[in-house]
């Protein structure tokens, strides 16, 4: 059997790199890919000193249109076959009534989140057509299956994650390629600190009173998905803390 390769976007922080970590101890090799270089470097080195696999970096904007190409360029140049996609680069801008939305927050959330999605699915999704293996793990949200007050443009960018996975499922079906979503609730990563541009008390104000998931959580998750049996596939799995039962239903403590 030859060692397993997986591409995570979003791989420098949270949780593409809580699944870079899962993935590299399992003995996968690995392509992180994201804008921060240096935390990708930092990364690469300490997973290839404790897990002696091969990991490469790919400093990689999304929402490129020419991402996907250029991740695609790459991996070929490597002769790298990839086993795996996690779609997991994404973000929330701004959390508030759409009538005072801001332009420019919507436009990062449809170019990150559903754009940045497409232009490296579209990349790789033929590669593992030609190979005729492969799989898609797609990074979908609570927010993807349950409107929430406020939640408005990234709302819609990860309803679009939900309804794009279901239908690249169907177009890839006939080729024996796998294509998944994970949605979780509240996961304590720099999310909301993105979210919040850098406000750390309203950021931290979000996980307050309750466990939230860790990333570590969505990663063991990611890694079961792509553990299943090649005839097994895994459509959709909603993952929430044990104190969160819908999009705006915690139970905090007082
Ligand atoms: P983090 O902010 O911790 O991580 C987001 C990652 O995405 C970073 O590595 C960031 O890297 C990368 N990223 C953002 N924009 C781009 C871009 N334009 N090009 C390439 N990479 C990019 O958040 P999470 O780990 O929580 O988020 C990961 C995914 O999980 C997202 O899709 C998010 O929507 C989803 N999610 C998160 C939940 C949560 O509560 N935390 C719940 C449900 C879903 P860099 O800045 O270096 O480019
Ligand atoms: C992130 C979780 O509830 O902020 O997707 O939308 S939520």
């Amino acid at each position: 059997m030859h060692n397993k390769t997986a591409i995570i976007t979003g791989a420098s922080s949270g949780i593409g790199k809580a699944c870079a970590f899962r993935f590299a101890s399992e003995g996968w090799n690995l392509v992180l890919a994201a804008r921060r270089t240096e935390k990708l470097t930092e990364l690469k080195e300490e997973l290839e000193a404790k897990y002696h696999v091969k990991v490469l970096c790919l400093t990689l904007d999304v929402t490129n249109k020419n991402s996907g190409q250029t991740l695609a360029e790459f991996i070929e140049k490597q002769a790298i076959k990839p086993d795996l996609l996690i779609n997991n680069a994404g973000l929330a801008v701004g959390l508030g009534p759409f009538q005072q939305g801001e332009v420019n927050d919507w436009e990062r959330m449809i170019d990150t989140n559903i754009k940045g999605l497409l232009y490296i699915s579209r990349a790789i999704a033929p590669i593992f057509v030609e190979q005729g293996y492969g799989h898609i793990i797609n990074l979908g949200s609570v927010a993807g299956k349950e409107a929430y007050p406020n939640g408005n443009v990234y709302v819609a960018s990860k309803f679009a994650v939900d309804g794009l996975t279901k239908s690249m499922r169907m177009d890839l079906m006939p080729h024996g390629i796998r294509v998944s979503q994970i949605a979780p609730g509240a996961v304590e990563t720099e999310f909301s600190l993105v979210r919040f541009k850098g406000d750390e008390s309203r950021a931290n104000s979000v996980y307050d009173g309750f466990v939230p998931l860790k990333a570590t959580d969505i990663a063991d998750a990611v890694f079961y998905v792509a553990s299943t049996p090649k005839h097994v596939n895994i459509n959709d799995l909603v993952i929430m803390p044990t104190a969160q039962a819908s999009a705006m239903l915690l139970k905090r403590d007082a």
